[in-house]
């Protein structure tokens, strides 16, 4: 019996180039910019996975020796990762400037560069403090059109709420790697077949599952809490008049961790505590962590909120900012504000 000869209609392996590509198509005016963009940011990925995939054989695991803006020790890896993403980006003539979690100010473009209409902000490898146990870590960005006129970017076109994000995504260096992206009209993933280097369309088109899975919260600082939060995370374990019944998982890396809850349903939060008076609305940060992952589980149907609104709406007012954050299903998140609401006045 002959293979059955695939019909015309059901396109074979579909690259993440030609994904873009054909993405592309559907805005005629398009310059291009932003799909060469989106192309240096899947390169940047592989390059950064190849490292990641062996980073126990090469001298590359473990602290460089000095912190980084936030105070935290930074990972071998962390700066390579940083360096590629630079490096890919700094002279393409399509950035005004970047912005990085392990970068104090903006990033300029030097200035034998042209600047182009973009911005790019991004995390480098989010969770890297994990990398020495071997748990998968990951790189997340958003793209947003610049704000100022022409010249050097500036502050103003960095600091943009997720409303203006052009696109936005994350890559997730696990069992294997994906790219999970979105322009704004729905999200989907691609995973590395490292056989032959390329990211192959292996999700079209990703909803969030309408029935929710998991919970995941690092449990060990509930004593820090404020009282919604606590009712809340009574009310996720079937408490509280709930007909909750969820399992518990916390990796400790926020791409793997909403990585689960976009795929498998649920939500992750990283709430306020008083753990750190320097860090009084919780850890993670507005622009290159909570914005792009807001904006892709609200493209597949959920949401992000901080605890008391969306956090796309939020104007940042600094580069660093931090967030508390809420993202999952849409009826479980909203269930975090009304118990903030309620109890955390
Ligand atoms: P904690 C990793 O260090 C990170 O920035 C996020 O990836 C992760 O969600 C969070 O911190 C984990 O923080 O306090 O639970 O160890």
């Amino acid at each position: 019996m002959p293979p059955e000869t695939p019909k015309a209609t059901q396109p074979g392996v579909i690259t993440i180039e030609r994904h873009i590509l054909m993405e592309q198509e559907k805005f005629p005016d398009s310059s291009g910019a932003l799909t060469s963009l989106l192309y240096d940011i899947a390169l940047a990925g592989k390059l950064i996975a190849s490292r990641t995939q062996r980073a126990g054989l090469a001298d590359i695991l473990g602290s460089a020796g000095h912190e980084n803006v936030q105070g935290e020790d930074v990972q071998k890896l962390d700066v390579y990762a940083q360096r590629t993403i630079y490096q890919l980006n700094d002279h393409t003539g399509r950035l005004c400037c970047m912005a990085s979690e392990e970068s104090k100010d903006i990033i300029p473009i030097p200035e034998q560069y042209p600047n182009g209409e973009y911005v790019l902000v991004f995390d480098p490898l989010d969770g890297s403090t994990n990398i020495d146990f071997n748990v998968a870590v990951g790189t997340i960005f958003a793209i947003f059109r610049r704000r100022s006129k022409s010249g050097p970017g500036r502050m103003e076109d960095v600091l943009q709420s997720g409303r203006e994000i052009v696109a936005g995504g994350y890559l997730v260096y696990g069992s294997s790697t994906m790219l999970v992206y979105t322009t704004g009209h729905g999200v989907n993933g691609f995973t590395l077949d490292p056989s032959i280097g390329e990211f192959l369309l292996s999700h079209p088109n990703v909803r969030i599952p309408d029935q929710a899975k998991y919970y995941s919260v690092n449990q060990g600082y509930e004593k820090y809490w404020t009282e919604g939060v606590r009712r809340y995370t009574r009310w996720l374990q079937g408490e509280e008049g709930s007909s909750m019944s969820l399992s518990q998982r916390y990796i400790g890396s926020m791409v793997a961790d909403v990585h689960r809850t976009l795929f498998g349903g649920g939500v992750f939060y990283y709430p306020a505590d008083t753990k750190d008076p320097k860090k009084p609305t919780g850890k993670l940060r507005l622009l290159y962590e909570a914005v792009p992952m807001a904006y892709v589980i609200e493209q597949a149907g959920g949401y992000g909120s901080t605890g008391r609104g969306p956090i796309l709406d939020v104007k940042p007012e600094a580069l660093h900012q931090r967030t508390p954050v809420f993202i999952g299903n849409r009826d479980v998140v909203g269930k975090a504000e009304e118990f903030i609401a309620k109890y955390d006045r």
